[in-house]
């Protein structure tokens, strides 16, 4: 991201350090192994473990109540994106600037590779002894996550995807589909975040996750004008791949500056969310680094 602070820069290592570790201890075979840490360790912007600890401090915590959280949706991702760049789906040769992993090594392999990291990032939340919060919270924590994960968000929003391309839609169509493709984990990101801290109202919470479903689509916005407006070689997958698939995106509807208008005013809405009963410093640079970042 553009210009990060220090400290997110020393949270993303946390992050890895996290992530290393777990991937290390996880007693997959040799190859599987190989492939998840490839799909994880590849240089990600870290950002949905980042929402994650600026979530926790939001309601008055510490950010290492977050560490599994952090890393159990981070792993979501990285299976979404494992699965997402296979030739059945959006068929991606390149991603973070390197093979994909179905590229690097085999197709069979990065389909486990990413079930696997979807079943690990459940494990730690119900079972790792690095989160100190009670078996309700963890249920709570792990019901967000599959809600967010499952036939209702992110998979759902997947197959809307799958099913749009080449079709014209409306505004809402287009943030119905982006909101459970990628919304919905940025909002789980957020609410898993606050609630490990076991401190969160449920005024707390209820502003936490307006901010969240404002922050995804200002995300997704940012994301649809990078694939227009930036080269290959800086967001390290293939540029123009929307457009070249047919694939409704912000910029197809309403043009860059149409585009750009409505990024402004989903961040405005964003911040309006975060109330004064939250600490939402973190939250707020966040929300800028996902609206000015450059990849
Ligand atoms: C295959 C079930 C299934 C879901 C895939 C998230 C998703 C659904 C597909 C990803 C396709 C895509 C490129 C969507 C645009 C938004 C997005 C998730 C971009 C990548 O996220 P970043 O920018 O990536 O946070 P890094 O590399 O920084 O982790």
């Amino acid at each position: 991201m553009p210009t990060q602070s220090q400290g997110l820069r020393a949270r993303q290592q946390r992050v890895d350090a996290l992530l290393r570790s777990e991937l290390r201890t996880c007693n997959a075979a040799d190859r599987l192994q190989q492939a998840m840490t490839y799909a994880v360790m590849g240089g990600g912007k870290r950002l949905r473990p980042l929402l994650a600890y600026a979530a926790a401090e939001s309601v008055g915590g510490h950010m290492e109540a977050a560490d599994i959280p952090a890393i159990a949706v981070e792993l979501i991702h990285a299976y979404s994106l494992v699965h997402d760049d296979l030739p059945a789906m959006d068929d991606d040769a390149l991603r973070r600037g390197l093979p994909t992993c179905h590229i690097a090594f085999d197709e069979a392999t990065a389909i486990l590779a990413g079930d696997a990291l979807q079943a690990l990032a459940f494990e730690l939340l119900a079972n790792s002894p690095l989160l100190s919060t009670g078996h309700g919270t963890r249920l709570q924590m792990i019901l967000e996550l599959a809600r967010a994960s499952g036939a209702n968000g992110m998979v759902a929003g997947q197959m809307l995807d799958i099913e749009a391309a080449g079709n014209v839609r409306d505004e809402n169509a287009l943030g119905r589909m982006h909101s459970l493709k990628t919304g919905a984990l940025i909002t789980a990101s957020v609410m898993l975040g606050a609630l490990s801290t076991n401190l969160a109202t449920p005024a707390q919470l209820a502003a936490l996750r307006q901010f969240a479903n404002r922050a995804g689509l200002a995300f997704q916005i940012k994301d649809d004008l990078l694939d227009v407006e930036a080269e290959t070689g800086v967001i390290g997958k293939q540029q123009g791949k929307d457009a070249a698939r047919n694939k409704p995106t912000y910029t197809s509807l309403f043009g860059v500056a149409g585009a750009r208008q409505r990024l402004q005013a989903t961040v405005e809405e964003a911040e309006a969310a975060l109330t004064t009963g939250l600490q939402a410093a973190g939250l707020r640079e966040l929300l800028h680094l996902i609206a000015d970042r450059h990849y």
